[in-house]
């Protein structure tokens, strides 16, 4: 009977302090929010508004700034910093790493290697999708360093060529700083699906994360359940949101109502979605070049990020190009790499346009965004 008690005694202890720890962390969840700036606007635009908006070129839009972060919402967290993640989120790279680094490891783990080795070693590299010519090359340098230095480490001698294939000393920084009294304007290109607009909401995320305030801009207004989606985003994050509440509206009028209420509200990143439709060359043409120029009235488009599915392969390879002949494009946001075997398309992509890969999508959750760091990845998928 007195063990009973005692025992009872110990599970309504415990009880208590598991009961104090959740209150703690939701105390310290609280504690580390972020503050809430810029202070949310009344919904619906100024009445003096109407001028600069019928110059954009479409005049009548019932557009809606959202509130931004709300102090005591719970489900707004201080996201992890986004230095280190591509370390941190390496598990995702799984896929690639027993497609490509077990192979390897496999081959480079022989005495020697023969001409069937060498030859193995080229085709999980084009099977990863890094191209067949970029793939031939870095085996060809890697046999002519194993023979001259005469090193058994051929696995620290491919880490090395990787890196270097994959650029380690290209300009990956985002420009997301105001200048010149405006904010940063980051444009968000892609074909439908790839993932543009919940890159926009990952980003925004890291962004706040790192103390910038952020506005999204729902220029994709093809279906209004694209703008729902960027405002779910939006909220969840603690972003501010300019949307149409009409279907089929002007989305460079779309785009420029957001970076006007972006520099009114004086927040240091507006980030832009848009439809990805490839209708025509001309059709995309006509509307990204339209965007751009009705943002560039305001502000410079700092970023024109191009949004690549990386498990499409050599199709969303042709799709990438079609962007780039449309849009200067500054970057690539790769995503899906958690699904696929096929991070050699980080070198081909990058070959194919000239332009560096700057964030990877390592999954759907609201932190797997990374800024791309060449070694962190290939590390990731040689494994350890
Ligand atoms: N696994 C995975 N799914 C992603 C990633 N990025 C986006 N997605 C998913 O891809 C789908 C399309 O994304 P969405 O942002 O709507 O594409 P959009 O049409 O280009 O705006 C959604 O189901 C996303 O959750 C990623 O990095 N990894
Ligand atoms: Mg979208």
């Amino acid at each position: 009977m007195e063990y009973l008690i005692i025992i009872i005694a110990i599970l309504v202890g415990l009880g208590a302090g598991g009961g104090y720890l959740l209150v703690s962390s939701r105390r310290h969840r609280r504690a580390t929010l972020p503050p809430p700036k810029p202070e949310p606007k009344a919904p619906g635009p100024a009445p003096t508004d109407t001028d600069e908006r019928a110059g954009a070129g479409g005049g009548g839009l019932d557009l809606a700034t959202e509130a931004v972060a709300e102090p005591a919402a719970p489900e707004i967290e201080v996201p992890p910093p986004s230095a280190g993640r591509m370390v941190r989120l390496r598990g995702r790279l799984a896929r690639s790493q027993s497609a490509f680094g077990s192979v390897l490891l496999g081959l480079l783990s022989r005495d020697s290697l023969d001409d069937a080795g060498w030859e193995e070693i080229e085709d999980t590299l084009i099977t990863a999708d890094m191209g067949v010519a970029p793939a031939r090359h870095l085996v060809e340098q890697l046999r002519t360093e194993v023979k001259v230095t005469g090193s058994k480490d051929v696995r620290a001698l491919l880490r090395a060529q990787l890196i270097e294939a994959i650029g380690p000393d290209m300009d990956r920084s985002l420009r997301v700083s105001r200048h010149g009294g405006r904010p940063a304007v980051l444009l968000m290109v892609g074909v439908n699906g790839t993932g543009k607009t919940t890159t926009c909401g990952k980003l925004a995320r890291v962004l706040i994360g790192d103390g910038h305030t952020v506005l999204l801009g729902a220029a994709d207004t093809f279906r209004a359940a694209a703008a729902d989606q960027l405002q779910t985003w939006g909220s969840r994050v603690g972003a501010a949101v300019v949307r149409s509440d009409r279907d089929g509206a002007d989305p460079a009028s779309v785009a420029f109502e957001a970076v006007k209420e972006g520099t009114e509200l004086s927040v240091d990143t507006v980030i832009i979605d848009t439809a990805g439709r490839l209708h025509t060359k001309a059709g995309l043409m006509d509307e990204l070049g339209k965007i751009k120029r009705v943002v560039s009235r305001q502000a410079d488009v700092d970023e024109v990020l191009l949004v690549l599915d990386a498990t499409t392969g050599q199709n969303g390879l042709r799709q990438a190009r079609v962007f780039a002949e449309v849009v200067d494009v500054t970057g690539i946001v790769l995503t899906k790499l958690d699904g696929t075997a096929k991070g050699g398309i980080v070198i081909s992509v990058q070959r194919e346009l000239g332009v560096p890969v700057k964030l990877v999508g390592l999954g759907e959750g609201p932190d797997d965004l990374a800024p791309f760091e060449p070694a962190a990845f290939v590390d990731a998928i040689l494994g350890s």
